[in-house]
Order: C-alpha cells, then sequence, then structure tokens
C-alpha cells in the first residue's frame, strides 16, 4: 500500500513539473513557454482575423513559387523549404487594431531562398501573395538587412492551418498586416506596389509606431 502511495505521488509531481516545461503537445511537438528567457504567448491565446478566414493548403500538393526579376525561378516543395538550416528569433506581431503576441519563430531566412534563385539587377520590391487573395510587399534592403524570414513553425510547433501553414513572414518592426500567412508566392519587382490593405489606405511602408494610414 505504502508503495502504490509512492508511485502515485512520483507519478503526480511528474504530470505537475512537465506542465512547466511544456504547455501542449501536438503528436511528437511540444510548445515551448519560453525561449532565452523571454515567455512567449501560448499559441491557443493569439489572434487571428484573416480577410477570409483559415487557408487549407495541402502540404504535398504545396509548392512556393519565387520568380519575378529573379535568375532561377524556383518552384519550392514544403521539404525543400524545411531542407535549409533553420533559424529561430522571438519577435512580437502587433496589429494596428492594437492587439499583439510574442511568439518564437523558426524558418528560413528569404536571403538563403534568393541565393538560389539569383536576384535581379534593379529589384526594388518584394511581393507575397497567398492563396486567400491577399498580398502585401516589402521593401528588398529591408528583407535581406533583416534577414527576414518565412517560418513554418511557431513556438517549436508546425504553424497549423488557421496560423499560416505553411508560410508566415515575420516581418520585424512591421504591423502585422505586413506580416502575410498562407504564402504561395513571392515576386521581385522594381516597383513600388500596394497589397491588400494598403491599396485600402494602410501605410505601405507599414513600420510599428509609424503611422498607420497614408
Ligand atoms: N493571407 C493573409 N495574411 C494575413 C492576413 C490575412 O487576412 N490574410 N491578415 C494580416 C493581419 S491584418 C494580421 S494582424 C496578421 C495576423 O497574424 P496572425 O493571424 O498570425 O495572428 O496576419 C496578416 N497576414
Ligand atoms: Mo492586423
Amino acid at each position: 500500500m505504502k508503495r502504490t502511495c509512492s508511485i502515485v505521488f512520483c507519478l503526480f509531481i511528474l504530470i505537475l513539473f512537465s506542465g512547466c516545461l511544456s504547455r501542449q503537445d501536438n503528436g511528437n511537438e511540444t510548445e515551448a513557454a519560453e525561449y532565452l528567457g523571454i515567455e512567449l504567448t501560448p499559441v491557443s491565446e493569439q489572434g487571428n482575423n484573416a480577410i477570409k478566414g483559415t487557408q487549407f493548403i495541402d502540404k504535398d500538393a504545396y509548392r512556393l513559387r519565387i520568380d519575378g526579376m529573379v535568375e532561377r525561378p524556383a518552384n519550392l516543395t514544403y521539404d525543400q523549404i524545411t531542407t535549409y538550416t533553420p533559424v529561430s528569433k522571438v519577435v512580437t506581431l502587433n496589429c494596428v487594431e492594437g492587439w499583439s503576441f510574442t511568439a518564437k519563430w523558426t524558418g528560413v531566412p528569404l536571403k538563403k531562398l534568393f541565393d538560389d534563385t539569383g536576384i535581379g539587377e534593379n529589384v526594388t520590391t518584394v511581393i507575397f501573395y497567398s492563396t486567400d487573395g491577399y498580398s502585401t510587399s516589402h521593401g528588398l534592403d529591408y528583407l535581406i538587412d533583416n534577414n527576414i524570414m518565412l517560418a513554418y513553425r511557431i513556438n517549436d510547433i508546425t504553424l497549423s492551418q488557421d496560423r499560416g501553414f505553411p508560410l508566415q513572414l515575420v516581418a520585424e518592426g512591421k504591423y502585422g498586416y505586413k506580416w502575410a500567412k498562407w504564402i504561395d508566392h513571392i515576386e521581385l519587382v522594381n516597383a513600388s506596389y500596394k497589397g491588400y490593405w494598403e491599396s485600402r489606405g494602410y501605410n505601405n511602408k507599414g513600420d510599428f509606431g509609424g503611422p498607420p494610414f497614408e
């Protein structure tokens, strides 16, 4: 009896502590609660107000097209994207509506993808298109200088369909509307471009803390 009690007690303690280390267990993925001492917002508490709701993208049929002013257009599978050496970073997404969340993002820096496609001589702008008809753009220099990544994991968990599977742009320092989700096409151009919210009056630079409207 005494032995059974101590086993039950040990199990209880074990469960108690495993709860401190992880929040969610998704198959063999465990959600991180903190990274490098920074507390992360649980995925379950993160906002989502996409223009057409959740997009459902089939992993095997998925391709990321990179074209426009590049030397070698690419058509990458999910596995090709996740084969690049991953980088991880804690970044806060701030929506213009006033809410925000902080997450650990893991993915591939755009610079790595552009190293393979080459960048045309006069490229100034990179356009991100999503399967829901959403789009946004960024200056090429911003993306390269800040080592901006396309993320496929959040808090160590593979992006779920509602989080933007397979890819969300982690547009550090920019308002949330510059963080395209469900990206399937990237185009390099030498003209400015206004995306979904930008063509409806939101500032095209979209710097967090800067003017939200044009
Ligand atoms: N494809 C797509 N990406 C999108 C949006 C959208 O409607 N469609 N909304 C943007 C806005 S306004 C914000 S604030 C963030 C929200 O990101 P989250 O859903 O990951 O919290 O996604 C951005 N990316
Ligand atoms: Mo937003």
